[in-house]
């Protein structure tokens, strides 16, 4: 399965997720393809609807303390819920669905998850830092939120031009 990132302002990334019912070939194929497409990407999350699958399947993959990921520290989260925050942390966020734009981000600083693993195995994580805030990031695109809609009103004009004009240079250095 080849799969491509899907770059904002595409409108699937608006669309909610629906849960999943059948922890199969197919899925397990999907999860595999999505770690080939973030680790190629330098991704350290990626959510299905990322690829243009509408299903609540999730990665997370936080470098070490030298900056290395690896596939050991792979986190596959199907149908996650949060069902525990507390505190507050801002965060600079970038998203491969919107290449290039960083900016900071308030979110909870820590959370509780309920999610499946790819089995469909019930399971339980508490995060803080860096995994909190990925997490938060990734179920978001889930329910067609992205970090770019968190901003306030100036910063968010701000960055549809400057997006805008990027996008343009892009298109330019095509041809
Ligand atoms: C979400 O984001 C996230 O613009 C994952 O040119 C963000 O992996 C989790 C990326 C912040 C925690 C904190 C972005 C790669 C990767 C780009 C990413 C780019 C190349 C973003
Ligand atoms: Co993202």
């Amino acid at each position: 399965m080849k799969l491509t990132i899907v770059e904002y302002p595409d409108k699937r990334l608006k669309e909610k997720s629906k849960i999943v019912e059948k922890f199969d070939e197919e899925l397990h194929k999907l999860l595999d393809a999505m770690y080939d497409s973030m680790i190629e990407s330098r991704g350290i999350g990626l959510a299905a609807i990322q690829v243009g699958h509408a299903k609540q399947v999730l990665l997370l993959n936080i470098p070490d303390e030298n900056d290395e990921q690896s596939r050991e520290a792979l986190i596959e989260m199907i149908n996650p819920i949060i069902t525990i925050n507390e505190g507050e942390t801002i965060y600079q966020e970038g998203c491969l669905s919107v290449p290039s734009f960083y900016e900071d981000i308030s979110r909870f600083e820590r959370v509780c998850v309920n999610y499946q693993d790819r089995e469909g195995n019930t399971k339980t994580i508490e995060a803080e830092g860096l995994l909190s805030v990925a997490i938060q990031h990734e179920i978001d695109h889930l329910n067609g939120v992205l970090f770019i809609d968190k901003l306030s009103y100036s910063r968010r004009k701000k960055f549809e031009k400057e997006y805008k004009k990027a996008l343009k240079e892009k298109k330019l250095s095509k041809v």
